[in-house]
């Protein structure tokens, strides 16, 4: 099983065989409130109509077109929507099977455009600490959790990390961007120094890491590397795996913080995580200076079999749809300040060591128990299922991201019920 303590889990299942809405149901029958959007990625909620009835036309419409050479409408039309919902300047697509694949194909574009532009000598990539941005090869070296990295060899060469921007010491109970850090960016000058301009391609940043527990970026933080990286002729990713559509309460992070980035990774919310997919978005001067050459030949050697996949774009459209009808991209804006009061009101409960929070995102970060770290924030886990709350956890801290379709009771439901697991676990 993916990321599963697969022998205790064997041990003691914990199986959904159904889904509404805001709630899952377990193999035993029980209702458990979501309040991770399933992986962070149902933003619409769970077996939404729309969705599932687009899904069945379409398998029964045109089940799959060859992605090499041909095409089908769907993966236009989704490609021109996603370019429409998305930050201007961010004007073509290259579709994926999921978020992984996503920092794959991105990484790949900024190595490629800077050799077609005739500066090949661009080979570094630049992640940081406590990034996630997959699991594939360039994703787990660009991306910064040790666990991730240390038992899978050399990994990428020629790749370095900008410092993570967490400090509880300074910024503990901030509600939205943190007041403290905005020098971290200025290290990616250091790396640029120390390496100089011209061998890096790109550097790579989730604009508010998820996986890693919900790392926040403190204030001017993204338009600072934005700079840094213009000035210096670096693209910029953003890997919108998670803050994407709708997570903060835009359609984009990017729109959230005003930061427009070269490349934008997307994948989870583009289908409501129904299908898998994802889709890498690129300005018109990456897309354009590859369109060189003679017209026969490929012009990026690259894609999947299933890129663009027709139930995927399928899904893609109508997920879109849903977002739009119902005016769920701006819900984080609307119901954050009652998230954030909701969220904060935990401050003062054992073990809390901070609580944080952006759109419809907050986590709550619990003080380890002394040599044994994880195990309470697991445990945490354990008992809200139990008591019928779905929430993740990461290291010891607890990362919350319910379905945008979140009602304030059901906010209520999520905080009361984790206040009652923080009284009872040890
Ligand atoms: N980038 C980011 C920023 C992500 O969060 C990926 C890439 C990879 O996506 P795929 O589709 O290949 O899994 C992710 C995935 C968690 C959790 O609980 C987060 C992810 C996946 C599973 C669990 O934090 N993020």
């Amino acid at each position: 099983m993916p990321f599963t303590a697969n022998r205790q889990f064997k041990k003691a299942p914990r199986m959904f065989v159904g889904a509404k809405d805001m709630h899952y149901t377990t193999s035993d029958g029980r209702q458990v409130l979501d309040g991770t959007a399933g992986l962070w990625c149902v933003n619409a909620g769970h077996c939404r109509p729309k969705i599932t009835e687009a899904i069945a036309r379409q398998a029964a419409e045109l089940d799959y077109a060859p992605a090499f050479q041909m095409g089908h409408p769907k993966a236009f039309e989704l490609a021109n929507q996603l370019v429409q919902l998305a930050p201007q300047g961010l004007d073509h697509v290259l579709f994926t099977n999921s978020g992984s694949e996503s920092v794959e194909t991105a990484l790949k574009v900024a190595l490629a455009y800077h050799r077609v532009k005739g500066e090949g000598s661009r080979f570094r990539l630049i992640g940081r600490e406590r990034g996630y941005h997959g699991v594939n090869f360039g994703g787990i070296s660009v991306g910064g959790i040790v666990s991730n990295r240390k038992m899978f060899g050399t990994l990428l060469t020629g790749v370095d990390h900008l410092p993570h921007t967490h400090n509880l010491a300074k910024n503990a109970f901030t509600r939205g961007e943190p007041d403290h850090g905005l020098d971290l960016a200025d290290e990616l000058e250091r790396i640029v120094t120390l390496h100089d301009a011209s061998t890096i391609a790109a550097v790579i940043v989730e604009p508010v890491a998820g996986s890693t527990g919900v790392l926040i970026p403190p204030k001017g933080y993204l338009q600072r590397l934005r700079d840094i990286t213009k000035k210096h002729g670096i693209l910029l990713i953003f890997d919108e795996v998670i803050t994407g559509f709708g997570r903060l309460g835009t359609p984009f992070a990017a729109d959230y913080f005003g930061v427009t980035p070269d490349i934008m990774v997307t994948a989870k919310g583009l289908t409501n995580g129904v299908i898998p997919m994802g889709a890498v978005l690129v300005s018109s001067e990456i897309h354009d200076t590859f369109m060189q050459g003679p017209e026969h030949v490929i012009e990026f050697m690259h894609g999947y079999t299933y890129s663009g996949n027709p139930i995927a774009s399928a899904a893609g459209l109508a997920t879109l749809e849903t977002y739009k009808e119902e005016g769920l991209l701006q819900r984080g804006t609307e119901l954050g300040p009652y998230w954030a009061d909701a969220l904060h009101s935990l401050k003062d409960e054992p073990n809390v060591i901070d609580v944080r929070n952006i759109g419809l995102v907050g986590a709550i970060e619990l003080q380890p128990i002394a040599g044994e770290p994880t195990k309470r924030a697991f445990s945490a886990f354990v008992k809200a299922f139990e008591s019928g709350f779905l929430i993740r956890t990461t290291g010891d801290i607890i990362a919350l991201s319910p379905p945008l379709i979140v009602q304030k009771h059901h906010i209520d439901e999520l905080v009361d019920g984790i206040r009652t697991v923080l009284r009872a676990i040890p």
